[in-house]
């Protein structure tokens, strides 16, 4: 599966229903199966959301090691920036993929039946000195960081999605208000 990123719901609106995005994909989000979907959507969303080029593919370490291999070993050369990679239990994916390449490796840890994810966030998160994986929460808040903490790498050298990412900001603060007010006036009227 592959696929480029659309941009914001007004932009998405305001284009054509045949309209093609060419751009080149800078972030790729891979996922070990088709059943981590689900929760990586979170992860797509959002970056549709900061109008940020992806591609999207089922990779597996451990099921498809050669095209792990292969897709890490020359994602630098085909111009992506920053590499998500969601798995579940045994979670190897993101680990692998850094120890292969020099771009920055967010891993999304997806929660599981058995032990609740906390098999996908140990094996994700406790990598070894020297090759780094950004490791984001379990589940569903996770993949949206993950795609936020990729637009803050990316908003380095990109001033208007930094200026996306403050706009971002300032309407969690509007929200934030928003519920404090309701909550207050509803306590305060019995
Ligand atoms: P299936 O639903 O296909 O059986 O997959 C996937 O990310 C998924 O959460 C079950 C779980 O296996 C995970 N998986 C990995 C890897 N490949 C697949 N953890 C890997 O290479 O790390």
């Amino acid at each position: 599966m592959t696929t480029n990123g659309r941009g914001q719901q007004n932009r998405q609106e305001s284009r054509q229903q045949d309209e093609v995005d060419v751009r080149q994909p800078i972030v790729a989000v891979v996922m070990g199966s088709d059943s981590d979907f689900p929760v990586v959507n979170g992860c797509i969303e959002t970056l549709e959301e900061f109008d940020i080029p992806y591609d999207v593919r089922v990779i597996s370490a451990h099921r498809t090691p050669d095209k792990a291999h292969e897709f890490a070993s020359t994602a630098r050369l085909k111009g992506l920036k920053v590499l998500i990679a969601a798995a579940g239990g045994a979670a190897h994916l993101a680990g692998v993929i850094a120890s292969l390449t020099t771009l920055p490796v967010i891993g999304i840890p997806i929660q599981t039946p058995t032990l609740g994810g906390a098999d996908s966030l140990y094996s994700t998160v406790q990598m070894p000195a020297g090759v780094p994986v950004a490791t984001v929460s379990i589940g569903k808040a996770g993949a949206k960081n993950a795609a936020l903490l990729a637009a803050e790498i990316l908003a380095l050298s990109d001033d208007q999605l930094h200026d996306r990412l403050r706009a971002f900001r300032a309407g969690m603060r509007r929200t934030v208000a928003e519920k404090n007010r309701r909550l207050r006036d509803q306590l305060a009227n019995g």
